[in-house]
């Protein structure tokens, strides 16, 4: 784990979820025994998204809301690389949603973490797609609140295509071996991380997620590559909120219908007797 760290002190507030997603990132990471250099780690823009200054893999802190085409982008160019993405809620379901739809359709192996607070941190307190209805922010004040139905990131995932869809929160014992789980997994995998904000939500703390969550690997009967038993869970929230892996299923990724990537990575190839001009010919 330590040659994870980067000289870099964390900024985030203290008691920030952020912090025991790192510690489990890293966990994970060495469970895996990965190589640093193997890894390229894209995130957008966050406080979530500052994860990339603190590991020390490869990576790229993007655009608000675009960390997905860049890790597809990154992934093209050398899929021998293990590709983790990651950002908030906010980077994931607000700006980033369509990327989120479209990435998991293709299926590409990439890994992607959501740290989700439920608002957005970073610029002090909005709410986000996740944001509970009747949350109370300066964006939704009251009498109503939030009057926008939230996004269940589980439920969207599942929904739209991803192969590997897990649950955990900041504080799960289990939160490492649910990521290590999610980056084995030859696919899109997407896992929700609960992640409290200490400084702008304090309605969904770690108080309030451990009161709720329940482990679907320890209901009786519960197989994750059943997708009727995971779609009849996914949509639970309030009272009783699944974590675990919730789905797992195999399809071909996207990168295995290409045969420019079948001999090696596209970075590993030579340009040199390319002509562009040929190229677009043929495409004429
Ligand atoms: C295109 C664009 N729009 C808006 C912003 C302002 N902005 C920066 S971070 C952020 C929200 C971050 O929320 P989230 O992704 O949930 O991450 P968190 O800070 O909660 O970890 C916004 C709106 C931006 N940087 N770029
Ligand atoms: S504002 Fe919230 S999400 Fe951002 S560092 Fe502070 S506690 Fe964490």
């Amino acid at each position: 784990m330590k040659e994870l760290n980067t000289p870099y002190v964390p900024t985030w507030c203290l008691g920030c979820g952020d912090y025991g997603i790192l510690h489990a990132w890293k966990k994970a990471v060495a469970m895996l025994e990965l190589d640093p250099e193997q890894i390229a780690l894209v995130s957008g823009i966050g406080c979530s998204s500052k994860i990339a200054q603190y590991v020390n893999t490869y990576r790229i802190e993007t655009l608000h809301g675009r960390t997905l085409p860049v890790a597809t982008g990154v992934k093209l160019a050398n899929h021998r690389l293990t590709v983790i993405a990651e950002g908030g809620d906010g980077d994931g379901t607000g700006l980033g949603m369509g990327h989120f739809v479209h990435t998991a359709r293709r299926n590409l192996d990439i890994t992607y973490f959501i740290h989700n607070n439920q608002i957005y941190g970073l610029t002090k307190g909005q709410t986000s797609p996740t944001s509970d209805l009747g949350s109370v922010t300066k964006f939704t004040p009251l009498p109503k609140g939030n009057v926008e139905q939230p996004i269940n990131i589980v439920q969207t995932a599942l929904q739209v295509g991803a192969t590997f869809v897990a649950r955990s929160t900041a504080a799960d014992p289990n939160l490492a071996a649910v990521m290590a789980k999610a980056i084995t997994h030859k696919g899109f995998a997407v896992v929700d991380i609960l992640q409290p904000c200490v400084s702008f939500n304090h309605v969904n703390t770690y108080q309030w997620y451990k009161e709720r969550i329940y482990r679907v690997d320890q209901l009786p009967d519960y197989d994750p590559a059943d997708y009727g038993q995971a779609s009849a869970i996914a949509g639970q929230w309030g009272d009783k909120i699944p974590v675990g892996v919730i789905y797992r299923s195999e399809r071909m990724i996207f990168e295995e219908s290409l045969p420019q990537l079948a001999a090696e990575p596209l970075a590993g190839q030579s340009v040199e007797n390319v002509s562009v001009t040929s190229l677009m010919d043929a495409l004429a």
